[in-house]
């Protein structure tokens, strides 16, 4: 399917025929047209600022989780955990207490979407299969999502996946 996607990579929405691609423009979008998107320019500012955060995290794990040389992705790996992970995820559970068990703005928002949508995926990069048991906070924003009676009705019909 390559060839008929705009870049040539997945996801891709499709609306009435019109194509938009990017993962994270594609959930600003949808934020933006139902009501899960800041009040105000510095509001979703904050949500961006508060994605891209998420998003360096997952970039860093996947220059980990992709490596093939074994040696070096267990070098890569204990670099992460010794000078990156902590701090990051103590900022990450910081904001999240801060913002009411969201990711921004102390409400419901996309942003609250990419973390729920990306959480198993992270964790796996991570190679860190417990973590929300040492950020409860975490589970909050996923459980959070899932449990919206759409997404959860969504969700449980939704094919096993790999991840
Ligand atoms: N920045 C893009 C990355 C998209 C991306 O890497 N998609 C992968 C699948 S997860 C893909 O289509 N890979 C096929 C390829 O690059 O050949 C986004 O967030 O949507």
């Amino acid at each position: 399917m390559k060839s008929s996607m705009p870049f040539g990579q997945m996801p891709v929405l499709d609306i009435d025929g019109k194509k938009y691609c990017q993962s994270i423009p594609i959930a600003r979008l949808l934020g933006k047209k139902y009501g899960l998107a800041g009040d105000n320019a510095e509001e979703d500012f904050e949500i961006d600022q508060n994605v891209e955060f998420i998003n360096d995290i997952r970039a860093k794990a996947a220059t980990v989780h992709y490596e093939a040389d074994s040696d070096l992705k267990a070098k890569k790996h204990g670099e992460l955990m010794e000078s990156f992970y902590p701090m990051a995820l103590e900022k990450l559970d910081e904001m999240i207490k801060n913002n009411n068990g969201h990711l921004a703005c102390g409400k419901l928002t996309w942003g609250d979407f990419i973390f729920a949508g990306i959480f198993d995926y992270l964790k796996t990069m991570m190679q860190m299969p417990d973590l929300e048991q040492k950020y409860p906070s975490f589970k909050q924003v996923v459980d959070g999502v899932y449990s919206i009676p759409k997404v959860k009705a969504f969700s449980d019909n939704a094919p096993e996946t790999p991840f």
